[in-house]
């Protein structure tokens, strides 16, 4: 089996690649180093540095001997995006640069994935705009030239719903509307720009599935947390890019770090916002069911992929428990809110879904905090204050 994973290079890019190597796949990966670019440019920081793709790559096939081949290339290119379908591919590094062939499936990642970047300024919604829907358009017009039967896994985002004061279904409801009913896509209302391109996503994939009977499924992903995979457990080399930083930085990582150099926990508003989690462990395992358990031609398959809720008041008082434990003098701080979002509200998501399909999931734990205590605590000396908090105001 041939997996082809765009976004290669991100915080779930990478260990997707070698979750989906150890276990057999050929793996190819394709990045234009989007994330790192960008850190650089808005100068934010990362928890330690990350050896290009390229080099995480040659240490995973020193270690594994397995090959991961590597792209580097810009998706929103069209030509890019066909030459990895077509066989006129240049592998940046491979072990064999001989074409892999078309891939059974291709899991895409490959998007500006930070709501307070959308918003920054018009310059960065658009960047936004551009990538994420280029980035899709692009896949889907390879999968309707090349290969109907292609399994595209799109990671997409519980955001896209929004927090209605109703319970959230797995992607779709039936509506019966003056006596007659029809299933449709649970209503959308993103409250950044970057949640909205990801409704306009999944509208265009729809779009592809009843047009040209494609095979899709896409991800509704919450927020993600934790670093550590058992094959980053290899090499220190191999571990994800960590950012802890207001832009891409995710509510969970973000605090830990805050605790670790005695930064009060940055919890916006009332913090009552309430939101999915799950361990980037379980991403790993959810996309790799959603590999081994097709959609069927045709179909949107849709799943919440969350393991559990919290507020964000929840998630500060247990950071601030498990740090207080391990002799860290934790504070927490109510900021005024830089976001435009509900802080306090209704929320009831459905995830059944993959657990169905056979995820296991790893729930939050002190145990699991702990770990992450102990390995950002490894690189202290790194963290830089000044990229916690910039304000960016989305109102
Ligand atoms: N929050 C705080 N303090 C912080 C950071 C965040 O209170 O220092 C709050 C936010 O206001 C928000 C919640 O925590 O209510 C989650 O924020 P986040 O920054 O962890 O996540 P978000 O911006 O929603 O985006 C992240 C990923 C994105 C993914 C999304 C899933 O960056 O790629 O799509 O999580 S979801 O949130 O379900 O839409």
């Amino acid at each position: 089996m041939h997996v082809l994973i765009l976004g290669g290079d991100g915080y779930l890019g990478w260990p997707t690649a070698m979750y989906f190597s150890q276990r057999g796949y050929d793996v190819t990966v394709v990045d234009n180093y989007f994330r790192r670019n960008a850190c650089t440019e808005l100068d934010v920081g990362m928890l330690y540095p990350v050896p290009t793709l390229v080099e995480r790559a040659k240490i995973w096939h020193r270690h594994t001997g397995r090959e991961i081949k590597v792209v580097i290339g810009d998706l929103t290119d069209p030509e890019i995006m066909r030459s990895l379908f077509s066989g006129r591919v240049e592998y940046t590094w491979a072990v064999d640069k001989a074409f892999t062939g078309i891939p059974e499936t291709v899991v895409h990642y490959a998007e500006q994935p930070s709501a307070p970047y959308s918003l920054i300024n018009y310059k960065y919604a658009n960047i936004t705009i551009q990538d994420n829907l280029l980035t899709t358009n692009n896949l889907m017009f390879a999968a309707r030239d090349f290969d109907r039967s292609m399994h595209i896994i799109k990671v997409g985002t519980m955001g896209e719903y929004g927090t209605p004061d109703i319970d959230i279904e797995e992607g779709w409801i039936d509506i019966n509307h003056k006596g007659r009913s029809h299933r449709f896509l649970f209503p959308r209302q993103a409250s950044s720009l970057y949640h909205t391109t990801k409704i306009m996503d999944t509208d265009l994939l729809w779009f592809g599935v009843r047009m040209w009977d494609l095979r899709v499924t896409d991800l509704m992903q919450g927020p993600v947390y934790g670093l550590e995979t058992e094959e980053s457990k290899i090499d220190d080399r191999l571990w994800t890019i960590f950012n802890y930083d207001e832009i891409f930085g995710t509510i969970l990582n973000r605090f830990v770090v805050q605790a670790v150099i005695g930064y009060p926990l940055t919890v916006y508003g009332k913090g009552g916002q309430t939101r999915g989690y799950l361990n980037i462990n379980d991403t790993l395992q959810c996309v790799y069911k959603a590999a081994e358990t097709l959609a069927e031609k045709g179909e949107l398959r849709i799943f919440n992929q969350i393991m559990e809720t919290f507020s964000a008041n929840e998630l500060a008082e247990w950071v601030q428990k498990v740090g207080r434990k391990l002799g860290y003098e934790v504070r927490v701080d109510h900021l005024e809110n830089p976001r435009r979002e509900a802080e306090n509200h209704y929320y009831n998501p459905t995830y059944q879904g993959l657990i169905d399909i056979g995820v296991e999931p790893h729930y939050l734990t002190d145990e699991v905090l702990e770990g992450m205590f102990a390995v950002v605590a490894e690189y202290r000396e790194n963290i830089r204050e000044d990229v916690i908090f910039k304000g960016i105001k989305w109102g």
